[in-house]
């Protein structure tokens, strides 16, 4: 099973998200990701077997993370997989350190793939080849949050559909 933890938008700002993928689409071309998909990565776990994701999934559901406030201030472009992104334009201490909280305990289950860089994004356009950055509104969006998802990525041909298998606990 192909696994990945994320946060995952409370509905008023998965809406907010999705009106900008539209705009971001509309000016840039690519692939919009479907509003139920729109999340922010905080590790991907790649391939793991069924009693590890069951491993995996208690332990989420025992953690209690500390909660935070995400603020979503500029567009982004990862060139190379041709994505379009929302984030921060400062680097957000709680999301790095919940990211380092994280991958310990993935390590601690003998996961392997910590990436030497995280950049918290949300990814609203996939194969977009840039960011036409002129016309687009500024983004200028908040987000609290107190829970992480385990979230199963399953490969329907063309795109992948993400089913939540646990979610951890709020404070
Ligand atoms: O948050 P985003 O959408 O940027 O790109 C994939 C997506 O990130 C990423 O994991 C998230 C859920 O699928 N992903 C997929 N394969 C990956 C890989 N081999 C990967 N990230 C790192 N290494």
């Amino acid at each position: 099973m192909r696994l990945f933890l994320a946060l995952v938008p409370p509905p008023a700002l998965r809406w907010r998200l999705g009106a900008l993928a539209d705009v971001a689409q509309a000016r840039c071309g690519g692939r919009r990701m479907p509003d139920a998909s729109l999340h922010l990565t905080l590790a991907f776990l790649g391939e793991v077997g069924d009693k590890q994701a069951e491993e995996l999934s208690e332990e989420i559901r025992s953690l209690a993370i500390p909660a935070g406030h995400w603020t979503l201030d500029v567009w982004g472009h990862f060139r190379r997989p041709g994505i379009v992104w929302v984030g921060g334009r400062r680097p957000d201490t709680a999301l790095q350190e919940l990211h380092e909280r994280l991958w310990e305990r993935l390590e601690a289950h003998g996961l392997p793939g910590r990436p030497s860089r995280f950049i918290p994004h949300v990814t609203l356009l996939r194969r977009a080849e840039r960011l036409e950055a002129d016309g687009l509104p500024d983004v200028d969006l908040e987000w609290t949050y107190n829970r992480v998802t385990l979230i199963h990525s399953i490969n329907d041909g063309q795109t992948a559909r993400y089913v939540p298998l646990a979610c951890s606990r709020a404070r």
